[in-house]
């Protein structure tokens, strides 16, 4: 159930129970440094996130979009109406995608282990061909998008996805990704998208990742 103030007709979050809020920082904003600046986090999670949730949360607003699981809307968007269905995608996979990222993210030192590395090694030609591959689809994403590591039926995958399209859209589970917006690096690296998705790596969360991928396995 979805309630809005009666006259204003402005969202009102102690209103909202099913609506998607959004999700703090499970961390600092400086604690990704130097790999990842505290500015960029501020404007990213702050500015970015926050615009992409509440234009989600307006775009659903009085349907009966806004009950439902944002992931499960993106897993069905052929069931969204036309008029919407932009505003659903864009905006919607932009509150998905990035509630993910920050939790793909982690000041602590973490490394893949187990099934996860297993399954990363057989798949990819060892970890540095994961990774190297990985780079691959995040740099030659044109443009703005994502680079994901996903779960196919029982498969691993990369692949990379333009502006915030989900690969939830398209079947997939995402368990790792990337955002390749300029605005996620343009502000401390420039162009220099390699030396983001360099530095990157050091704070990837790979416990979150094994966490996903035995999800989505299992
Ligand atoms: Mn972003």
């Amino acid at each position: 159930m979805v309630l809005f103030l009666a006259n204003t007709h402005k969202y009102h979050p102690d209103f909202v129970f099913s609506m998607v809020s959004a999700n703090e920082l499970p961390y600092a904003y400086n604690a990704l440094e130097p790999h990842i600046d505290e500015q960029t986090m501020k404007l990213h999670h702050g500015k970015h996130y926050a615009g992409y949730v509440a234009k989600y949360n307006a775009a659903v607003e009085g349907t009966a979009f806004a009950d439902l699981e944002l992931d499960e809307v993106l897993a069905n968007l052929d069931g969204v109406p036309e008029d919407m269905r932009g505003a659903v995608r864009n905006n919607g996979g932009g509150a998905s995608n990035h509630a993910k990222f920050w939790e793909w993210m982690t000041p602590e030192s973490t490394s893949p282990e187990g099934a996860l590395l297993d399954a990363i090694q057989a798949t990819f030609d060892g970890f540095e061909g994961f990774q190297s591959a990985f780079k691959q689809a995040a740099l030659s994403q044109f443009g703005s998008g994502w680079a994901w590591l996903v779960v196919d039926g029982e498969e691993l995958r990369i692949m990379s996805t333009a502006n915030q399209d989900s690969p939830i859209s398209q079947g997939l589970t995402p368990i790792l990704g990337l955002d390749v917006w300029e605005h996620a690096y343009y502000k401390h690296y420039g162009p220099g998208r390699a030396d983001y998705i360099d530095a990157w790596w050091n704070v990837v969360n790979w416990d979150k990742v094994a966490e996903l991928y035995e999800q989505a396995t299992n």
